[in-house]
């Protein structure tokens, strides 16, 4: 196979704005420190490794609510940002790894690679939805919300308008579920997009449900894919410095596993790892979170096992 470069795009503050608790924009840093890069150039790749990304330029002391949403222009500016680098790295043949920060920034990710790869489909693995509209969210944290951007569903935020609606429900599958809003729960529903929560997991087992996932959104295994995962699909006890943790979560082999099979399907084409947050919980879990940041970059990476 070839290997293509990597280009480890690592982003920094002021990338917590899409939720409330400060810290998750410490994530790459701690992950860098840990030696990702190091770790990946060991299993083959070549590793760019692009800097902390800076926001100095936006502004975010003028920043009132729109609706319910808070931090808006921020989160946006933030997210078009990120689009950019990560549009420049798919068109030049790397494969930009984003490591978050809150989920918020999926909006930036994913219209980046589909601005390369306008057929691709999403692997969305999550306790959460994250499909919250102006309408329907209760929080305003805007990384509750950033799939029904990508869909264009909701009404329009004109701040917002850059992002295109480039993802199309049928090209969606979510893994890990378990915390849903009663409209998120509506609007799976309404759009009829597909998701294994964890009932499936616990019913047919990681590997049928990695298998049925592909079989819905790539049945010829030909789509390029972009797998968005969320640390907090993993339960408390694996991934406990996260900023909303959901019991009942996937084990650690389960969700090595997903990223491992999408691996080997040859396919990936963009990778985020988010809501790593080493501001919460003791130092012992901030060491277990991160490391396990580390790990599941290295398996949706190609790491083997023997
Ligand atoms: N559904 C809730 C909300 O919209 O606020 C919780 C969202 C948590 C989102 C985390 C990133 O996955
Ligand atoms: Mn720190
Ligand atoms: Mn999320
Ligand atoms: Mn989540």
């Amino acid at each position: 196979r070839r290997v293509p470069f990597l280009r480890l795009k690592v982003v920094g503050e002021p990338i917590s704005g899409g939720q409330p608790k400060a810290g998750v924009d410490h994530a790459p840093i701690h992950l860098v420190n840990a030696g990702l890069p190091q770790q990946l150039k060991e299993i083959g790749w070549e590793v760019h490794f692009g800097g902390h990304h800076q926001f100095e330029e936006i502004e975010t002391t003028n920043d009132p609510p729109i609706g319910k949403l808070k931090r808006p222009r921020l989160v946006s500016s933030v997210c078009k940002a990120v689009a950019d680098t990560v549009g420049a790295h798919a068109k030049n043949g790397v494969l930009p790894v984003t490591i978050g920060g809150d989920h918020s920034l999926a909006m930036g990710t994913i219209s980046g690679t589909f601005s390369q790869y306008p057929d691709a489909c999403v692997i969305w693995v999550d306790a959460h939805a994250d499909i919250n509209t102006i309408e329907t969210t209760e929080s305003g944290n805007i990384h509750g919300m950033p799939v029904s951007f990508l869909l264009g569903i909701g009404t329009s935020v004109p701040e917002f308008s850059w992002i295109k609606p480039v993802l199309r429900p049928e090209r969606l599958v979510y893994i890990g579920l378990r915390d849903l809003d009663i409209g998120e729960k509506q609007l799976l529903k309404q759009h009829g997009i597909k998701a294994f929560s964890m009932h499936e997991v616990d019913k047919y087992g990681i590997g049928q449900v990695v298998e049925k996932a592909l079989d819905h959104v790539n049945p010829g295994r030909d789509r390029p894919i972009h797998l968005s995962f969320d640390v907090d699909a993993l339960d408390p006890s694996v991934a406990p410095s996260t900023g909303t943790p959901v019991r009942g979560g996937l084990t650690f082999r389960e969700g090595h596993y997903i990223c491992e099979a999408i691996w080997e399907t040859g396919l990936l084409i963009g990778l985020d790892i988010m809501e790593v947050n080493p501001s919460l919980e003791d130092q012992k879990s901030v060491e277990q979170t991160v490391a396990v940041g580390c790990s599941l970059i290295r398996s949706a990476l190609g790491e083997t096992l023997l």
